[in-house]
């Protein structure tokens, strides 16, 4: 069973990082170890929320975890918190890589072009370092911007993405890496994912329906399901593919509940899809969406 390493907080409300990458990659069939980040009564876009920062845990979690000689198949960082935190998965990304360990980060820090509250453009900085030492990185559009300096647009066309990425991956030090840009629509009522492989230069597209309400916590369940997908042997455009799908059903399935959209959407339904078999996940992602593009 493959093992990934997931670096998020734990928001006891709200259903997002940990409480969706657990049991997603669970279903997936990965072994999932959590190093928590902070412990929030709820996530940030409730109001006075309590919030723990775990720094200093984090290091004594990772203290045990180089004595048992612990590494991983995959690590995946979500929403860190402080600029301290991004120093503290830095550090666990350095401690547990083998040479063949996937890293992937969401530098999960704003929406709509705006910062999350509590966030200083200092810390788009220092995401940056973070997706500079990654495999594969989920910035949303405003995240993108943040870390490139391109100014945010809601209108924006292939060219203005094609930018984006391309700016992203060659301020990036490895050369190597891989880049898909979430919520991006290339034609009026669609939504979807814009990739490139720095590697060979490859760019890849997809696009799903849009659906006309934004719950919390997609973006989270789309990252856990590409991190399981690729541990399952998926190229990184049918994990993307797949994510897609996925994420879309979940949101499709969810629109009957009339809760509060901070509760998040219920992806507790759709896990079975998740736990069938890859080809038939490949078959459902086939049937559910667009021809991706290559
Ligand atoms: O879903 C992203 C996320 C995760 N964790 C916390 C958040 C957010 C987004 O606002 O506040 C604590």
């Amino acid at each position: 069973m493959k093992r990934i390493l997931t670096i998020q907080d734990i928001s006891c409300l709200g259903k997002c990082s940990v409480t969706i990458a657990l049991p997603v990659l669970s279903a997936m069939g990965v072994e999932t170890v959590i190093l928590p980040t902070a412990l929030l009564s709820a996530h940030t876009m409730f109001h006075d929320v309590f919030r723990q920062d775990l720094t200093a845990e984090m290091e004594k979690i990772m203290e045990h975890w180089e004595r048992e000689g612990i590494t991983f198949d995959a690590i995946y960082t979500g929403y860190l918190g402080t600029e301290a935190l991004i120093e503290q998965a830095l550090h666990a990304i350095h401690a547990f890589r083998r040479e063949d360990t996937f890293v992937l980060t969401d530098p999960v820090m704003g929406d709509h072009g705006r910062l999350y509250s509590g966030f200083l453009p200092s810390y788009a900085e220092k995401n940056l370092a973070l997706c500079q030492s990654a495999d594969l990185i989920l910035p949303n559009i405003t995240e993108a911007c943040m870390m490139t300096g391109i100014p945010y647009r809601e209108d924006g066309d292939r060219a203005y993405f094609r930018g984006i990425l391309s700016a992203l991956l060659t301020s990036g030090n490895s050369g190597r890496g891989k880049a898909a840009l979430t919520g991006v629509s290339l034609e009026k009522g669609k939504t979807g994912v814009m990739g490139l492989d720095a590697g060979n230069g490859e760019w890849f597209e997809y696009q799903n329906e849009l659906l006309p309400v934004s719950y919390h916590g997609t973006g989270d369940l789309f990252a856990s399901v590409t991190a399981g997908a690729i541990l399952n042997g998926r190229t990184w455009k049918e994990a993307l593919v797949l994510a897609c799908d996925h994420t879309a059903r979940t949101i499709e399935s969810s629109i009957g509940n009339k809760r509060d959209l901070r509760f998040g959407v219920d992806f507790e339904k759709t896990l079975p899809y998740l736990m069938e078999n890859p080809e038939k996940n490949s078959e459902t992602a086939e049937q559910g969406g667009n021809t991706p593009h290559a």
